[in-house]
This record gives C-alpha cells, sequence and structure tokens, in this order.
C-alpha cells in the first residue's frame, strides 16, 4: 500500500546503514513505487560522493526491467554513479558496468586489462605488469578502478581493502593471502574456479592479482601514493 511505501521511504532516508541496506531489496519487491523511491533517494544524494548504499540502490534500477528505471538512469546516470576519470582517456565504463551487474569475475578480468591498458601498448600485449608500470600509474585512474569496486561490492572489494587488511597484519604476506583466501593453508587458490566471484567472499578477496612472478606488483600497488 501506499502506506508502507512511504514508511519504507523514510526509514531509507534515515536509517542506519544496515537498515538502508535491508530496506533496499525490500522496495525493489514492490514494483514500479518502489522504484520511484529508490530514484527519488538516488538522485538527492547525487552532489555526496556515492557509496556502497547508493552502489545498492543503483544495481536494483541498473538490472530492472522496468522501462522507467531505464529512462531514468539513462537521463541522470548515463555513466553511473561512480565518476569514472581518467588522466589517460582510458573508458572504464565496461568495468562500471559489470560491476553493476554484479558479474564480479568478468569485472576482475576487465581490471586487469584496464590496468595493462593504463601501463601502456607493450604491457598490454604482455598481458601482465612490471612492478615499474604500477609505480607509474596515476592516481586519479586507480581512484576510479577502486571506486568502482567499493561501491558495487557493500565496501568489500577493491585494492585500497586489500591495503588496509595487509597493514593491519604488520605487511605479512602470508599472513594476508590467508586472510584474504588466496591461500589455503600452503595450497595457492586455484584460477579461476576455486575464487568466490560473489559477495559472500571474505572482504579483498577481489580484484584478483597473480602471484605467478611473486609480490612486487601487488606490493607497488599498496605503495602507491594514491592511497595516502
Ligand atoms: N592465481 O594462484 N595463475 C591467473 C591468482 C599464482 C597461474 C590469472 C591469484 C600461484 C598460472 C589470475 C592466486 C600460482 C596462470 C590469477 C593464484 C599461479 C595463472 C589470470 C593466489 C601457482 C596461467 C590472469 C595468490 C602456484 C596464466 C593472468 C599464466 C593465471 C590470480 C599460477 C587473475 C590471486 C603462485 C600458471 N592467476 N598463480 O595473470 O600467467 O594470467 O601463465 O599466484
Amino acid at each position: 500500500t501506499a502506506n508502507d511505501i512511504d514508511s519504507l521511504r523514510r526509514t531509507l532516508i534515515a536509517g542506519s546503514l544496515q537498515v538502508q541496506q535491508q530496506t533496499i531489496p525490500k522496495l525493489a519487491e514492490l514494483g514500479d513505487a518502489g522504484l520511484d523511491v529508490l530514484m527519488e533517494f538516488l538522485q538527492k544524494r547525487s552532489d555526496t560522493p556515492a557509496t556502497w548504499i547508493d552502489g545498492k540502490a543503483y544495481q536494483v534500477l541498473y538490472n530492472s526491467d522496468a522501462p522507467k528505471a531505464k529512462e531514468f538512469l539513462l537521463s541522470h546516470f548515463p555513466e553511473g554513479i561512480v565518476p569514472l576519470k581518467s588522466d589517460c582517456g582510458i573508458n572504464y565504463n565496461s568495468l562500471q558496468q559489470l560491476l553493476a551487474a554484479q558479474d564480479f569475475q568478468a569485472a576482475d578480468r576487465v581490471t586487469i586489462e584496464k590496468m595493462c591498458e593504463l601501463a601502456g601498448p607493450t604491457a598490454l600485449q604482455r598481458k601482465w605488469l612490471y612492478f615499474t608500470e604500477v609505480e607509474n600509474f596515476p592516481s586519479v585512474d586507480l581512484h576510479t578502478i577502486n571506486n568502482l569496486w567499493l561501491v558495487h561490492s557493500e565496501g568489500k572489494f577493491g585494492f585500497s581493502v586489500q591495503r588496509e587488511i595487509w597493514l593491519g597484519l604488520g605487511k605479512n604476506w602470508d599472513n594476508f593471502w590467508s586472510k584474504i583466501h588466496w591461500k589455503n593453508g600452503n595450497n595457492w587458490t586455484r584460477y579461476p574456479n576455486e575464487f568466490t566471484w560473489d559477495l559472500s567472499a571474505p572482504r579483498g578477496h577481489l580484484p584478483l592479482s597473480n602471484q605467478l612472478r611473486g609480490v612486487r606488483v601487488i606490493a607497488s600497488l599498496f605503495a602507491h601514493p594514491a592511497w595516502k
């Protein structure tokens, strides 16, 4: 009823993060009237940086078949809710779309690809990075990639999350691999099927970075001035 909608609307606006998180799927079940509330919510908050709660609301609209939702996103958020800034003219639209659709496995592949693109044509052809290339990445682009992951993962995934965990473990790599389930005892998690490609994964599980050639690339990523 209109009453239920209005009560959920007020809960969404004023509730704690946890309450907001629970309210969004309830609104999603209520059809057009629920979607209206989510649209209003997103639009009202669009002058401040997007959080993962905005991400949740956006994802409902993005994955909805309702023409109204599609029109709204096209006119108000054609490139999503995270500004797709790049210092080198890189287009992050495909990453935005995969994360909005919660296709974390494809988003992970695109993340690796975009970082190679960021490093230049030789890295793009090589399909992996040198740590010296990572040092030269513009902070703007790292922030864009990281914010896309954060906003579309309830704040669970992203380089900044991984870096915080690693710092909290006194920069101990082995404890870090276990904590984010990249290693189980002495065994490396096997790519791709042993990784967890949804939000049931531990914090910091994604995005991946292949450790086949050692820790220098990820160490360089965590040491980047972007995170200071
Ligand atoms: N893989 O095991 N990985 C690949 C990870 C390792 C290996 C790709 C992560 C350990 C081989 C990604 C972990 C290891 C390939 C990741 C992991 C290993 C490959 C695809 C846990 C053997 C085939 C993108 C730390 C003991 C390709 C890419 C190749 C691929 C990620 C083997 C994203 C996080 C040490 C043989 N692994 N990788 O980079 O390069 O190719 O030969 O880390």
